[in-house]
């Protein structure tokens, strides 16, 4: 018996060396607010997958020109629409529904090491995406590094 837990303990690490893929769903309000992403931060390793999905209709995920690595590539889900994309650059993107980016739909992904300190949070953004962002980093900040 402890021998088959080692066996599967083993096949777990495996696995977890391999890309994961992690689901995000596209809401109208939880409790972090009107027009989330669900989870809003995600830290991926390189190679790393995101779903994105539709839960409710009228949202879209696409990358924001403002908040991507140099050498990522660029994406746009169309609205409704269920996408997966597989982050390979590591750095900081920010990721915005388009309808709703005024009303601040925004979230975090973070690829690699980069410390969530060095999140800059562009200051031309719409005023409620700015401050999503900065919700966002300061929960993330928390999270990861708690002092
Ligand atoms: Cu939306």
């Amino acid at each position: 018996m402890k021998l088959a837990l080692l066996a599967l303990g083993a096949v777990l690490a495996t696995t977890a060396a391999h890309a994961e893929t992690y689901e995000v769903r596209m809401l109208n309000r939880n409790e972090t607010g009107g027009m989330p992403y669900e989870p809003d931060f995600l830290r991926l390793a390189p190679g790393d997958t995101v779903r994105f999905i539709p839960t409710i209709p009228s949202h879209n995920a696409a990358t924001m020109p403002e908040m991507i690595p140099s050498g990522a590539k660029p994406f746009k889900g169309k609205i409704d629409q269920q996408i997966e994309v597989s982050f390979t650059v590591p750095g900081i993107y920010g990721v915005k529904c388009i309808p709703h980016y005024m009303m601040g739909m925004v979230m975090l992904v973070i690829v690699g090491d980069e410390p969530v300190a060095n999140v800059a949070v562009p200051a031309g953004l719409p005023p409620e995406a700015k401050k999503r962002l900065q919700e966002i980093k300061a929960r993330a900040l928390a999270k990861e590094d708690p002092r």
